[in-house]
């Protein structure tokens, strides 16, 4: 496609569809603030627009607005990053990092982003007493309002989950404390571990665990220790078929295997940090894990 100067994209109609300057500054805003152009295209479908009158006002638009800015300027626009947690492992080194007399194996790391995945981060006796004290507290998951920062059931995320006070039980705080050490991150700035449960087609559909700034509602949860920098996904069974945990950016696939933990961060609220995950579909047998996220601050 080439590139069409405001006057042609104004009149690149279709069944009466006009791209107004309105719609322009909605494009550059979006862009601006992280949003995938696949979301952004749905977006402009859902409220009517045609398909092929959107992509043109996209690409136009997105084109005018990096001659706008230049090089530089575009490159400078990402916000800034903080740090983040971020385990002791050196490949040159041993591959087992020892967390208090218990030994985590890395069976692999990845530096863009930032991804490991432990072996045997928990024992099996701990997945089978997690999944216990965790079971009969399961009711369907809720994901974030964006509107309100409040939780809602949300079509994308179809399992059944609870969360842990933090260090609510021994068996709780003795995993949180090896997270923090093995992450090298405070245990005051994690969130309560989340227990979530899939049964067959449960899926999570890809997301960004930290909070999106362009959301009313964010600033009201970032009140309580600010963003989430770092997530801990541990597998307390095996499913039987599927569920693995996918970053869609990079073409990783973790293979959910019982004890065995992916660790990932981001050190800013943006797509750039290309940890872009989900959890593919369960096929045959349940999919049980339990999550730990990291914010900046004390999560109190
Ligand atoms: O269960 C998973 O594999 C998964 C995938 C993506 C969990 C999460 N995100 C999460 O708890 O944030
Ligand atoms: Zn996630």
């Amino acid at each position: 496609m080439t590139a069409t100067t405001t006057e042609q994209a104004a009149s690149s109609t279709k069944g009466n569809q006009t791209v107004t300057d309105d719609l322009r500054k909605w494009i550059v805003e979006q862009a601006e603030a992280g949003c995938r152009p696949d979301d952004v295209l749905q977006a402009m479908k859902t409220a009517g627009w045609d398909e092929d009158v959107a992509l043109d006002a996209m690409e136009e638009t997105l084109r005018a607005r990096l001659d706008e800015l230049g090089p530089r300027k575009a490159r400078v626009s990402l916000p800034p990053g903080v740090p983040v947690p971020n385990p002791d492992y050196d490949e040159s080194k041993s591959p087992v990092i020892d967390v208090d007399g218990h030994p985590v194996r890395v069976l692999m790391s990845m530096a863009e982003p930032r991804v490991l995945v432990f072996g045997g981060l928990l024992t099996e006796a701990e997945c089978d007493q997690m999944m216990a004290l965790a079971g009969p507290r399961l009711s369907r998951s809720e994901t974030v309002d964006n509107a309100t920062g409040g939780s809602e059931v949300n079509a994308a995320r179809t399992s059944d989950g609870m969360f842990f006070e933090r260090g609510e039980v021994g068996l709780i705080d003795k995993i949180e404390r090896r997270i923090a050490k093995l992450v090298r991150w405070p245990l005051e700035n994690g969130e309560g571990l989340q227990v979530l449960r899939y049964r067959p087609g449960a899926e999570y559909k890809p997301h960004h665990d930290y909070f999106d700034p362009v959301h009313p509602g964010t600033a009201r949860i970032l009140e309580r220790g600010g963003q989430r920098v770092g997530t801990v996904v541990m597998y307390l069974n095996t499913p039987e078929g599927g569920g693995a945990t996918t970053f869609p950016d990079v073409g990783l696939v973790v293979a959910p295997v019982k004890g065995n933990a992916v660790f990932f961060s981001y050190d800013r609220a943006h797509v750039s940090t290309k940890t872009l995950h989900g959890g593919a579909p369960v096929t045959a047998g349940e999919k049980w894990v339990s999550t730990k996220w990291m914010r900046e601050r004390e999560f109190k």
